[in-house]
């Protein structure tokens, strides 16, 4: 059978169940990732799982999120992750080494393999042909102990590439112009694999730029060959013999196929507040330009700080507008530093942030007041940079350049010819900030702080719920908005109680309060519930304020893994009017919930006029044994003893 690059490297990995569309797999996980802001709560759950030393290939626990210390819970989170991990057998990448997903691009990904990271951008490792796939903490956790990692048979979708950029477009504009056609919901249950002669063009950061925004897509990854391209950047990031030749087979079935001619694409910009919000920067208004922000995992590379600093070079940053850079990962930094490409950065007058996630989750730099922000970041949320009525737009590193020179929005076509970019030498490679852990780590003491709390924990689910909806939430509600992030908030990542009390605080301040008199209840919500981040915390914090169950037109897919692994049931409304009947306040009452899960359907009266509302669960057995157990810990637990 002809395959595609997915259906390969599904088959290769497949332990339990078909490759049939929609049925539930479980593959075997080559390598996993952590990152700081979920990776306590990884770390806390294989503790309480009972796991020894993981046994995966290689898993490597990165700080790159929380690395401003505004307090002592930063740090404090940071020494235990280093503890954990000679504890459990991980690589530790210290803070300022560089975020998760670029720092792994460079030194650990490897073609045909799979990886799961508890961060939805994990997919980034498909610009080298590896299956990246974003998950929570807790299935990150089962899988670093060598369990299986189960999802839906995702159908998949081919992105054809055609023609070669003209100068100013890059791959940006080409993820932009996917979210543009497909939305934020197009990815859904798809992995999204990209092919044509167009590929000849992207580099492999290039390629990882285009996967990392899959995640936007809502796609449960995104996948490039892996080529000679491929095998000339493992070869510079001296991982040769690393390299594979991974192709679709000529001839492979795609469930769906979309063209892109690189030739018609433009510099393009996602207004605020949605990553499809797309239009070429032409289209904009000239809005002016407070903030501009280059780096993130998106676009943190080397070729992307460069190609800043050439076109801003000799020139100095509009002065109403603050312009910051952060480099992806150090081995970057150090690269764009002996260069001499820092230096012309500073003398254009960007500020230079430490090599971490920073301003794209809300740590530092928030804009000013309803301030505008050009950022090549990946997600514009409302109130994400950390000022609620700030106003992000994404885009590449030259619509950036542009921005920053003119004060605004700005189609950098309009600056004139293309800058002539030298071929970079072959890079410096780095990695003595990665620490290898030791071949026992028994002897590893684990260092908590005051700030690392207990895992709150969940009972089984009963048989009769009384339920009191506690929210009505719109369409494409993000996990920002369940549980922000930000420096305030993500210093309690590791502390549930304290950080419960921001839970959907953007929508509703008085959310927790009303949780915790009622003892709980529902939340009712649109379609693609949960969109955006893999944070379990947006599930384990509803759950700690009594949260059972979410009824929603339909879910994101990371999320409503979430959901069952802490035990709430994902419900989705059979008819979607029903949506409009909840308000805050109504009673719901589900009776005969355990002989109800037998069947698809679920019914659930509503107590003020005796009305019924038909749901749906689409549990797959396993799920519905997660879910009557409380959760996956729980289910773990009890499945072991
Ligand atoms: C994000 O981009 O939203 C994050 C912060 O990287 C999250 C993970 C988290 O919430 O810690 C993600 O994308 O999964
Ligand atoms: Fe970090 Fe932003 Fe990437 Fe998330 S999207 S991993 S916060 S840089």
């Amino acid at each position: 059978m002809a395959d595609s690059i997915a259906y390969k490297i599904l088959k290769e990995h497949l332990v339990e169940g078909k490759l049939e569309k929609n049925r539930e797999i479980g593959i075997r996980i080559d390598q996993t990732l952590t990152q700081d802001a979920t990776g306590t709560l990884a770390y806390l759950q294989l503790e309480a799982l009972g796991i020894n030393r993981v046994r995966t290939e290689l898993s490597v626990s990165y700080v790159d999120h929380n690395t401003l210390q505004n307090g002592f819970e930063n740090a404090d989170d940071h020494r235990y992750l280093q503890s954990a991990a000679a504890r459990f057998g991980v690589w530790f990448s210290r803070p300022g080494n560089g975020i998760c997903h670029q720092v792994h691009l460079e030194r650990f990904g490897v073609p045909g393999k799979t990886l799961l990271g508890s961060d939805s951008h994990t997919p980034t490792a498909g610009g080298l042909g590896m299956l990246g796939i974003g998950a929570g903490g807790l299935d990150v956790a089962v899988a670093m102990g060598g369990g299986l990692f189960y999802l839906n048979t995702p159908e998949v979708l081919k992105v054809h590439l055609i023609g070669r950029f003209s100068p100013w477009a890059g791959a940006k504009d080409i993820i932009l112009e996917i979210l543009r056609r497909l939305t934020v919901k197009g990815g859904i249950g798809k992995i999204i694999e990209y092919g044509g002669p167009g590929l000849a063009g992207l580099t492999v950061p290039e390629r990882a730029t285009i996967t990392n925004m899959g995640a936007e897509l809502g796609a449960t990854s995104s996948l490039f060959p892996s080529d000679d391209l491929t095998r000339n950047y493992l070869n510079s990031q001296g991982r040769k013999e690393q390299w594979r030749m991974i192709e679709a087979d000529q001839g492979a079935e795609y469930d769906q196929e979309i063209t892109i001619d690189l030739n018609k694409l433009e510099p393009m910009a996602a207004a605020p507040h949605s990553p499809d919000a797309v239009k070429p920067v032409r289209e904009f208004e000239k809005i002016k330009v407070d903030q501009v922000a280059v780096g993130s995992c998106t676009n943190g590379s080397y070729d992307d700080l460069r190609l800043l600093a050439e076109i801003m070079k000799g020139q100095v940053v509009h002065p109403d507008v603050s312009l910051v850079v952060a480099p992806g990962s150090r081995q970057v930094y150090l690269n764009l530093a002996r260069e001499g490409i820092i230096e012309s950065l500073i003398a254009s007058g960007a500020r230079i942030l430490e090599t971490a996630c920073g301003p794209c989750i809300g740590v530092g730099q928030a804009p000013p007041s309803g301030g505008i922000s050009v950022r090549t970041f990946n997600r514009n949320f409302p109130g994400r940079s950390g000022t609620a009525d700030a106003r992000v737009y994404l885009a590449g590193p030259a619509v950036a350049a542009a921005a920053a020179l003119t004060g605004s929005l700005t189609d950098p076509r309009e600056l004139g010819d293309f800058p002539v970019i030298p071929n970079p030498p072959e890079p410096f490679i780095d990695e003595r900030m990665i620490i290898k852990p030791p071949e026992d780590g028994n002897s590893v003491e684990i260092i908590r702080g005051p700030n690392i709390k207990p895992l709150p924990v969940n009972d089984k689910l009963p048989d009769r719920l009384k339920l009191t909806v506690l929210l009505v939430a719109g369409d494409n509600i993000t996990t920002d908005h369940i549980m922000p992030g930000g420096s305030k908030v993500l210093p309690l990542r590791s502390n549930i109680e304290a950080l419960s009390k921001y839970a959907f605080s953007s929508l509703d301040q008085d959310f927790a309060r009303r949780a915790r008199e009622s003892g709980g209840g529902s939340i009712v919500a649109g379609e693609n519930y949960g969109q955006g981040s893999s944070r379990e915390h947006a599930a384990l914090v509803p759950m700690y304020l009594g949260v059972k169950i979410v009824l929603a037109k339909s879910f994101a897919r990371i999320h409503r893994a979430n959901l069952v692994n802490f035990g709430i049931l994902p419900l989705v409304f059979s008819n979607q009017a029903d949506y409009d009947r909840l308000s805050v306040g109504d009673d719901l009452v589900i009776e005969g919930l355990m002989k109800q899960l037998e069947s698809e359907n679920i019914t659930i009266i509503c107590k003020n006029d005796h009305s019924k509302i038909n749901a749906a669960h689409g549990l797959t057995p396993r799920q519905l044994a997660i879910v009557r157990a409380g959760g996956l810990l729980n289910y773990t637990r009890v499945d072991k003893s």
